[in-house]
């Protein structure tokens, strides 16, 4: 270790790893895992690459005025200074012409483990002083659940950590391609783990993905959308066939009467059986009917869904259904099992007090429908008319959904800023680009949902002429109140020892930790609904009946049903085909997608069943045009049995405009799930077209 600083890899990519940048002895970096990790921590391929994007070609390296048209990416190198007041006078003007509110706060996820370098919490600080600015509510990845969640469980941690699964033997992979996009950085070992000692990995996809192969786990492939009705059918087969955990039911879940009223058919005049719910899925009747005795036989059974089951329309049922399933089975908050939630939902971690973002003044707007959002203005009851808006670490024009859309609403903006390290999709609508820094050329503390801080060293200067997004927002300040208003007088270096000082290291563990990178908080055997169940009259949930509420008369209120129920889809026969827009496995979001490393192992391909293919004269590798009622999109075509009939798979990240390199969103639609306002970017109806062949 003496010749190796350590790093930790700062992505909203499901995991955070501690790495060690280590000396060659030509006097290179490479990044490897830091060896003081415990055992079942492994890193992974694009964060141990992350010298590629940090060295990569195209990184800016001095600010940029745009001289072209918006988005046609045609800037003007300029000094600092220059960008600077051009920012501040851009924005002033904004203000003073249509008032803060008129600003939108697109600050983001690109950088968001950091304490003190975190792209969203750095930006609402620092446009907090500038006035009531409009900030976007919600999350694109975990909208629907995080609306449906507090109605089952109250608010509060119930998240589990992967340790706890280590003894589980029945895991139901729902949706959740953990290989790919992590979950922790704990989660592969521990699978691989149960499967090696004979446990039983099922995983429902529409693909056979890497987790599928990779592990040796049962697939069941299934349609998307069908989740919630084969989920209706294994309750259906618990009740009918008297599996259900009655003891646990009565001690720990309300409102199971309604939901198996709904299961059994008595309401609503439907039962919920195997045979009903696979015209749905697709999944055969005695697939549904097996596994749902098997679950019911195995305790603990641990259901991990993937985030992408909500990312759906109706996908606030899904996780209501979920966790129904584990609790009705008696699995939710016992040892080896789950809430039928993710990991860590909620769990705290060790003491930090991070860089103080900014409280709640402004209004907020739904983060899943910008483009309508800006383009409505107060036509569509908004309270302005939006005018600007302030992009740092995000490349929502290329991850929000309808991107012709988007491309709209930013024409229509009168001033835009970015901070990014790449000329994004998104950063070429910008008035003002300012080159940001990478997170190997800063110093901070990682925040770690599994119960570590990590340290990460500087390991470089910043390429060119970039700066830190917090250098650039103290410097942008002084056009207002001064630095301090926003730096409140610490420099970087300085914010980082105070927020380790009064962290759980403490100043005397300081040095220690800047040496080893990790801070271990000590409990990895977290299981947040342990106290609920060690005693639910003491430690009740914070729901209205304090307990797990698999029905919901609250949750009733928002003009749906108050058990989980399965929502019909409208479908045009126009569009016959089902597109899934996943994770890729290479990039983070679009992060990535300019690296030719990226491009050359995780080519953006449609992912097409041979028999759909078959039907259309559509040849392997050939360029097809996708065709979605809200846009189309060209793309070379991956023929493979690898996806079920009916259902094609592009992954999300493509950078739009960029050869061979299509985003996905250019086909998802605006229209959310509701009533959460998520996006619903795995429920797109599309057609597919033959189109031209490789080569001609
Ligand atoms: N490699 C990588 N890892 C990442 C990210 C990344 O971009 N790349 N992003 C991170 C972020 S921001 C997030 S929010 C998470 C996202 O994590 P997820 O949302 O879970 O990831 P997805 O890849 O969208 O979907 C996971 C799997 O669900 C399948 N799937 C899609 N639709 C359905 C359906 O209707 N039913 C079922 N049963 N399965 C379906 C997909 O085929 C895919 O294999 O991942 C994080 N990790
Ligand atoms: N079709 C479809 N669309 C999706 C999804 C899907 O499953 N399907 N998933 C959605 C999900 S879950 C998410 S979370 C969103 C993610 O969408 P975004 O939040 O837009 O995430 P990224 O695309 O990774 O863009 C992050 C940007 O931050 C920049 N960046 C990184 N570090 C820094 C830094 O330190 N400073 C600055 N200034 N910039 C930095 C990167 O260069 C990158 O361009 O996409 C959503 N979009
Ligand atoms: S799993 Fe995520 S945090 Fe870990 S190295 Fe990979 S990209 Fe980085
Ligand atoms: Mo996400």
């Amino acid at each position: 270790m003496s010749n190796g600083k350590p790093v930790a890899c700062n992505r909203d990519c499901g995991a955070t790893c501690a790495l060690m940048a280590e000396t060659q002895p030509d006097g290179s970096i490479r990044l490897i895992r830091n060896s003081l990790n415990p055992s079942r921590k492994t890193p992974c391929p694009r964060g141990l690459r992350a010298l590629d994007s940090r060295n990569a070609s195209d990184r800016l390296r001095r600010p940029l005025i745009r001289t072209g048209r918006r988005g046609e990416g045609v800037f003007r190198e300029v000094s600092w200074p220059t960008a600077l007041q051009a920012a501040a006078d851009g924005l002033k003007r904004i203000i003073d012409e249509h008032g803060a509110p008129a600003i939108l706060d697109f600050g983001g996820s690109g950088a968001c483990k950091g304490a003190l370098h975190n792209t969203g919490r750095l930006t609402a600080a620092f446009l907090g002083q500038l006035g009531p600015v409009t900030r976007m509510e919600g999350s694109y990845s975990f909208q629907a659940a995080n609306f449906a969640l507090p109605y089952v469980y109250g608010t509060g941690p119930v998240g589990y950590d992967a340790g706890t699964l280590l003894d589980t033997r029945f895991v139901i992979l729902w949706g959740a391609n953990i290989t790919d996009t992590r979950f922790g950085n704990e989660s592969q070992s521990v699978m691989r783990h149960i499967r090696s000692q004979g446990g039983e990995i099922i995983v429902i996809d529409p693909r056979r993905t890497d987790t599928s192969r990779q592990l040796g786990t049962e697939w069941i492939p299934i349609r998307p959308g069908g989740d919630v009705p084969m989920m209706l059918a294994i309750a259906h087969v618990l009740w009918t066939e008297g599996l259900t955990d009655t003891r646990f039911i009565t001690t720990y879940v309300h409102g199971a009467d309604e939901f198996f009223a709904y299961v059994s058919g008595d309401v609503e005049g439907i039962p919920k059986t195997p045979e009903w719910a696979s015209n749905l899925s697709g999944v055969p009747a005695g697939t549904i009917r097996d596994l749902a005795r098997r679950y019911a036989a195995a305790k603990p059974a641990a259901i991990v869904p993937g985030f992408s089951l909500q990312r759906a329309l109706a996908g606030e049922e899904t996780f209501r259904m979920t966790a129904a399933l584990q609790a009705v089975t008696g699995n939710a908050g016992i040892h080896g099992g789950t809430p039928g939630t993710n990991m860590w939902f909620g769990l705290p971690g060790p003491k930090i007090r991070v860089f103080p973002g900014r409280d709640g003044d402004g209004r907020t707007v739904p983060k899943a429908i910008w483009p309508q959002v800006i383009l409505g203005g107060k036509a569509q009851g908004y309270s302005v008319d939006f005018k600007a808006a302030y992009m740092v670490g995000t490349n929502y024009l290329n991850q929000g959904s309808d991107i012709l859309s988007g491309i709209a609403a930013l024409e229509s903006l009168n001033f835009i800023v970015s901070h990014e390290l790449f000329l994004t999709p998104s950063a070429r609508y910008a008035d003002v680009v300012f080159p940001a820094s990478h997170y190997l050329e800063r110093e901070d503390v990682i925040v770690a949902e599994d119960n570590y801080l990590y340290y990460s060293g500087k390991v470089f200067e910043p390429i060119g002429e970039a700066r830190d997004d917090f250098d650039i927002f103290a410097e942008l300040s002084s056009h207002w109140g001064g630095e301090e208003e926003f730096n409140r007088g610490r420099n970087s270096e300085e914010w980082v020892d105070w927020i380790i000082d009064n962290s759980a290291v403490g100043r005397d563990g300081r040095e220690e930790f800047k040496r080893t990178g990790i801070y271990d908080g000590g409990n990895h055997d977290r299981n947040g609904l342990a106290p609920f169940i060690s005693d639910p009259e003491v430690n009740p949930l914070n729901t209205p009946s304090g307990k797990i509420e698999i029905s919901s008369e609250r949750y009733a209120e928002t003009g749906y049903p108050a058990w989980p129920h399965h929502r019909t889809m409208n479908r045009s026969p126009d569009y016959p085909l089902q597109l899934i827009t996943p994770h890729s496995r290479f990039r983070i979001n679009s992060t990535g997608s300019n690296i030719a490393w990226v491009e050359e192992n995780d080519p953006i391909l449609l992912w097409m069943n041979p028999s759909d293919a078959r039907k259309r004269g559509i040849t392997d590798g050939s360029t097809v045009l996708v065709r979605s009622s809200t846009g189309e999109m060209a793309v070379k075509v991956y023929e493979t049995p690898d996806i079920v009939t009916g259902v094609v798979s592009c992954a999300q990240g493509g950078w739009h405009g960029r050869e061979g390199s299509p985003s996905a969103n250019l086909l998802t639609p605006l229209e959310p799930t509701l009533p959460s306002i998520g996006t619903r970017t795995h429920t797109v109806f599309v057609e597919v077209e033959a189109g031209v062949t490789a080569g001609e």
